[in-house]
Formats: C-alpha cells, sequence, structure tokens
C-alpha cells in the first residue's frame, strides 16, 4: 500500500525491507525449528547500525521519526517475529523511556552503548502474580542510609532476559499502588541478578524470553530513573504507548507475510484443475486477509502521526495494537488453512506464522485489557 512518505522515510523503508529480505527472513524458519536465537540477524543490526535506529544522534543512534521506526519494526515483524521482539523492546520500551524521562547523566551513561547495541535493554515490569495489574507488583528497593537501593524480587516472561546489560526494573519503594512503585536503571551483570532463560514457548521460539530473579541486587541512586521516585508505573505505561505502536506495525508486517505467503502458495497449488486461487472461497480468504493487513497498518501509522505532530497518542496506540493483533493472528491462521494439510506441518512457514502472532494479543496489554482502556476513553467510566 502506498503512503505518502518523505525521502528519508522511503529510504528506511527500502534499505530495511532489503536487509530483513536478505538476512533476516531466510533463517527464521529453521531458527523457530530449533529454538536458535537470531544471532545473524543481531549482528547485522549491529554493523548497519539498525539497533539504533530511534535513538537521538546527538547520543549515537540514527535519529529516525516515529515513522521511519514504525516502518522498520513492520519490515521485521514481516522477516521475523523474534527479531522484531528484540528490537522494539530494546528500543521502544527501555531506551525511550531512558530518553523521555532519564537524567542527562542517565543517557549519557547509557544511550551511546545502546545505540551501537553494544548493551540490549530489557523491559521488567511483569511478575509471576501481577501481570495485568501491574501497579500491585511486589518487587521491592529500599532505600539504603548512603541513598543506595537494595531490591529483591522477580520478572517473567522477560523479553531479552538474558542477554540484556540493563533492566528497566519497576520496584516498589513507597506504600501501595501505581504511586508505590519506581523506574530503575540496573545492569545486569549486578552481583544478585540472575536471568534463567524459559523454553518450550508455543511461538517466538527463537527469541530470549527469560524469568529475571533479583536478589539483594545493590545499586546506586543513580540507578533511579529521572532520580524521582513513585513515577514507575507511568513510565511503564507511557513507554508501552510506544510498545504498542511498535506491535500494532509488527503485527501489521506478520499479516502481511501471511498473506503474501498465501497468495504464492494458492497460486502454485492445483485442484479440481486449477490453481485453488482460481476458486472463489480462497479468494474470499485471499480479499478479507488484505482488508485486514491495510486497517491494521493504517491504525498503526496514524499512531506514527500523531507521535510526530506531539498530540496524545495512547488511545490509538491501544486501538492499534488491539486491532493489528488480532488481525494478525486471522491472518496467520487464514494462510493455514490455504495451505490445506501443508499448512499443519512445519516445512513451511505457515504454522510459525500463526504460533507466532499467538501471543501477540496476551503481551503488551492483553486484547481485554486494550478493550477496557478503549471503553474506558469513550465512557469517562473505569472497569479496573
Ligand atoms: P493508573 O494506576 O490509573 O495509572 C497510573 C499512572 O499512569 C498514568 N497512565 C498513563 N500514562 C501514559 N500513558 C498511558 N497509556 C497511561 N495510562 C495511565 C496515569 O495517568 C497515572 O498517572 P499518575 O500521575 O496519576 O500516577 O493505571 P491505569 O488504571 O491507567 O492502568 C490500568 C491498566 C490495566 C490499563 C494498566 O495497568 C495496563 O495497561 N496493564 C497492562 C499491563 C501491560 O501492558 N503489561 C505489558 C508488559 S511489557 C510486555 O508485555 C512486553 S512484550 C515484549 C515484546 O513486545 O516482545
Ligand atoms: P493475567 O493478567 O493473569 O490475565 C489472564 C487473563 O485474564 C487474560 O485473558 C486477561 O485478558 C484476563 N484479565 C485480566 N484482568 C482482566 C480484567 N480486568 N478484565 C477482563 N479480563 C481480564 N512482560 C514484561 O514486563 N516484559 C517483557 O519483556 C515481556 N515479554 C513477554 C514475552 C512473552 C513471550 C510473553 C508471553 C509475555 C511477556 N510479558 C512481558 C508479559 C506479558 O505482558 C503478560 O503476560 C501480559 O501482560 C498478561 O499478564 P498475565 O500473563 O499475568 O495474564
Amino acid at each position: 500500500m502506498d503512503m505518502s512518505l518523505s525521502p528519508d522515510q522511503e529510504d528506511v523503508r527500502k534499505a530495511v525491507r532489503a536487509w530483513v529480505d536478505d538476512v533476516v527472513a531466510p533463517p527464521a524458519l529453521e531458527n523457530d525449528r530449533k529454538e536458535r536465537f537470531p544471532q545473524e540477524a543481531l549482528d547485522g543490526l549491529r554493523e548497519t547500525g539498525f539497533i539504533g535506529l530511534s535513538i537521538p544522534e546527538q547520543y549515537g543512534g540514527g535519529g529516525g521519526d516515529p515513522m521511519s521506526y514504525v516502518l522498520f519494526i513492520e519490515e521485521l515483524g514481516r522477516g521475523d517475529a523474534n527479531v522484531r521482539s528484540i528490537v522494539s523492546v530494546h528500543l521502544g520500551l527501555v531506551a525511550g523511556s531512558i530518553e523521555r524521562w532519564g537524567t542527562e547523566a542517565q543517557k549519557q551513561q547509557w544511550l551511546p552503548s545502546m545505540a551501537t547495541g553494544a548493551v540490549l535493554g530489557c523491559f521488567g515490569l511483569t511478575e509471576p502474580d501481577y501481570g495485568s495489574n501491574p501497579a500491585d507488583l511486589q518487587a521491592s528497593a529500599v532505600k539504603q542510609s548512603d541513598g543506595s537501593y537494595v531490591l529483591n524480587g522477580s520478572k517473567i516472561f522477560i523479553t531479552n532476559g538474558t542477554i540484556a546489560g540493563v533492566t528497566l526494573f519497576m520496584a516498589r519503594t513507597g506504600g501501595p499502588g501505581a504511586r508505590g512503585v519506581s523506574a530503575f536503571l540496573v545492569p545486569n551483570a549486578c552481583p544478585g541478578f540472575e536471568a534463567r532463560p524459559i523454553h518450550g514457548k508455543l511461538g517466538l521460539r527463537s527469541c530470549d524470553t527469560a524469568e529475571l530473579v533479583l536478589r539483594d541486587v545493590r545499586v546506586g541512586p543513580e540507578a533511579l530513573l529521572g532520580g524521582q521516585e513513585g513515577t514507575g508505573i507511568r513510565v511503564a505505561l507511557t513507554a508501552l504507548n510506544d510498545g504498542r505502536m511498535s506491535l500494532g506495525a509488527s503485527c501489521t508486517g506478520l499479516a502481511q507475510a501471511a498473506l503474501d505467503t498465501m497468495v504464492s502458495y494458492t497460486k502454485e497449488r492445483h485442484q479440481f484443475g486449477k490453481p485453488v486461487a482460481a476458486h472463489q472461497l480462497v479468494q474470499a480468504l485471499i480479499a478479507d486477509t488484505a482488508v485486514e493487513v491495510d486497517c491494521a497498518r493504517l491504525l498503526t501509522y496514524r499512531v506514527a502521526d500523531l507521535k510526530t505532530r506531539g498530540e496524545d497518542y495512547a488511545l490509538a496506540a491501544s486501538k492499534a495494537k488491539y486491532y493489528a493483533s488480532e488481525a494478525s493472528v486471522r491472518a496467520a491462521n487464514a494462510c493455514v488453512q490455504a495451505h490445506g494439510g501443508y499448512g499443519y506441518i512445519d516445512e513451511y512457514a505457515a504454522g510459525k506464522y500463526l504460533r507466532d502472532a499467538r501471543v501477540t494479543t496476551l503481551y503488551e496489554g492483553t486484547s481485554q485489557i486494550q478493550q477496557l482502556i478503549i471503553g474506558r476513553a469513550l465512557t469517562g467510566l473505569s472497569a479496573f
């Protein structure tokens, strides 16, 4: 679909698309089968500088605008959702939070090494007993007489958990509820910091997902993001506005890949003396998917446009994430259907699309949470 893009945005899309087709997409299915981390893609992200695409130039990044970032993530999602996860957690959730909330010293400490990918970020919000409702999280940060903090607690399902050099770690410094939570930049190499890989996922099988366990991890006062206690949930939810925009883009890319795969397979496969793509009911599957891909893309590009213009994009991000994630599951399912029995074996990409899409209605706020956020915005009534 053609959108009116600036020459710089066109250049980003063209460069990333070519690189994804060359480096990211070819090994994706084999990596998935073997639960093998996409190391060649991560190396390439560092070599090309894409890993720092949205970090401001003054900190060594690419200074890409929101639309360029969305185009980048969409292409990664088209090539391999595992690679997309690495990047959007690192850039959108962690580097973006440091840029938005960090002191100048924190920006100088972390952003240049994050821009080159020498240090990767992970986002530690979810706990075993607190997922949709992070405001009640229980990890603790106890301030010591010398101003340092001692952190204890565990986080579950953390993307990049074992490969990250820094964790944006949300922990309780004060009383109950959202206002009692603070955000810390914790080096993963700290004594007492353990990252345990989680295996056996339904999808995103080559992505690094971990449980983080912190036991008496001591950090200096400089680790408190923005130098201010009590803002942790606001930091997290603001980051998730960008995360949800990014997921809208990723799901658009995945749905596009499912559509492209479906079109090419059904033109090759013959039944009843003609390509299955020539049967009207197969064309209906293709047409419905094509419309949904366009809808997901337009909803997501609107978020980038609002962000570029400095307007509030939280609600638009929830809508894009909600729609695009559900649409990507439908698109991947249609792709399996169009492959017949061949969609059910891992020789073809269709099954991987479905398994990778499935998590997107769960993380970064489940579909139910997005519905409640949208409902609350429209009615002024909170269901939480
Ligand atoms: P509430 O307690 O009322 O709000 C707390 C403070 O935050 C402010 N706020 C926002 N700020 C910016 N953007 C938003 N969207 C915001 N929403 C709320 C709010 O104004 C308040 O500020 P203050 O100054 O008054 O203290 O919390 P709430 O009722 O607004 O939120 C409830 C709820 C359920 C919507 C929220 O907790 C939520 O979104 N839950 C879902 C949790 C979630 O999405 N977790 C994702 C974990 S990370 C992840 O999944 C990464 S996946 C990795 C990958 O992509 O590969
Ligand atoms: P729960 O909150 O227990 O929800 C269970 C069910 O109840 C869901 O269907 C939910 O929609 C429903 N529900 C809950 N509350 C309500 C309500 N008020 N009204 C209606 N329905 C409700 N987290 C991070 O912090 N960082 C990461 O990097 C990260 N990466 C992830 C990677 C993967 C592969 C996965 C699977 C998860 C990841 N997560 C991460 C965690 C993810 O964000 C949570 O799993 C998600 O927020 C849901 O929380 P939960 O799993 O505890 O489900």
